[in-house]
C-alpha cells in the first residue's frame, strides 16, 4: 500500500498498516473469488482495480453488484456465491446484519460509516483511522494496490474520486490524469446510464479490469452496454426508419434500394 492522498488528518500510519494486513488477507483468499460491489461508478471502478490485482495474482474472479445491501440483496449474493470459494465486498454501504452469514468467507472494503459496525469482521475502512477528507473507494483501492497495478490505472481512480465527490484527497492524481479525462462528460454519461443495472455494472467492472485507456473504453462502450442497447433497439428502430421525402422520392428510389 502507498499513501497518495492529500489527507489533512487521520491515523495515517495505522491506516497504512491496516492496509498491509488486509492485503495479506486478500492474498490468502481461496479462488474463485466473488467481488460483490456497489453498482455506482465508485463501486464499479473499485471492483475493477481489485479484479486486476487478483487476476494478476493468478486468481479467478467474478462479479455481482447491488444498489443496496439489505436483506433481499443478501439473498441475491447468497445465490451467486454458491459458485465461489470466497469473496470481497466493495463499498457495501449500509450493510445490514443479514450479511452476518458472509463473515466467514468475505472481506469488506468500504469508505462509508457503519453505525452497527460491519457484520464482516475483516474490514478495511479509512473512517476507522479518521482519515480526512474521506477518499472514494476507487482511490482506497488504488492506494491499497498501487505497487501492483498497471501504470495507466490512475484515470480509473481519478474518475471515481470526481464522480463520488471525493476529489480533494485525490487532487494530485486528478491533476496527473487531466489529459486522460478529457472526455470526462462522456465517461460520466456512460457510468450514469449504466449504474445499478447489474448486467451492465458487472460487465463494465470486468472490462475495466483490463485497465483500458479511456478512449478504448468509450469506443467499446456499445459492446459493453449491449444488454442495454439490445433491449432498446426494438423500441427505437421503428420511429427512426428513414423516410423518403415525397419531392425526392423518384431520385432517391435507386439509392434506397441499394441500401
Ligand atoms: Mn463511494
Amino acid at each position: 500500500m502507498k499513501i497518495l492522498g492529500s489527507y489533512k488528518s487521520g491515523e495515517i500510519k495505522e491506516y497504512l498498516q491496516a492496509g498491509e494486513r488486509i492485503k495479506a488477507e486478500i492474498d490468502g483468499l481461496a479462488s474463485p473469488i466473488l467481488i460483490a460491489h456497489h453498482g455506482d461508478c465508485d463501486g464499479i471502478t473499485g471492483a475493477a482495480l481489485l479484479a486486476r490485482y487478483l487476476k494478476d495474482s493468478g486468481k479467478n474472479v467474478g462479479f455481482a453488484s447491488s444498489a443496496e445491501f439489505r436483506k433481499k440483496d443478501a439473498l441475491h449474493f447468497e445465490k451467486v456465491f454458491k459458485e465461489y470459494s470466497s469473496g470481497i465486498f466493495v463499498e457495501a454501504q449500509g450493510m445490514t446484519e443479514d450479511f452476518c452469514q458472509f463473515d466467514k468467507n468475505f472481506i469488506n472494503i468500504d469508505h462509508h460509516p457503519h453505525p452497527m459496525n460491519t457484520p464482516i469482521k475483516r474490514m478495511f475502512n479509512p473512517r476507522n483511522y479518521f482519515v480526512t477528507p474521506n477518499p472514494a473507494i476507487g482511490f482506497v483501492m488504488y492506494e491499497l494496490l498501487f505497487e501492483d497495478l498497471p501504470a495507466n490505472a490512475g484515470w480509473i481512480s481519478a474518475l471515481a474520486s470526481i464522480m463520488d465527490y471525493c476529489r480533494e484527497p485525490a487532487e494530485l492524481l486528478i491533476e496527473n490524469c487531466k489529459s486522460d479525462l478529457k472526455r470526462f462528460n462522456e465517461l460520466q454519461d456512460t457510468f450514469l446510464a449504466s449504474q445499478y443495472a447489474e448486467k451492465m455494472t458487472t460487465k463494465m467492472a470486468e472490462y475495466l479490469s483490463n485497465i483500458p485507456e479511456p478512449d478504448e473504453f468509450l469506443n467499446e462502450k456499445c459492446l459493453i452496454m449491449s444488454v442495454f442497447t439490445e433491449t432498446r433497439k426494438l423500441s427505437i428502430e421503428a420511429p427512426f426508419k428513414p423516410r423518403i421525402p415525397l419531392t425526392s422520392r423518384v431520385n432517391s428510389e435507386k439509392s434506397v434500394k441499394s441500401l
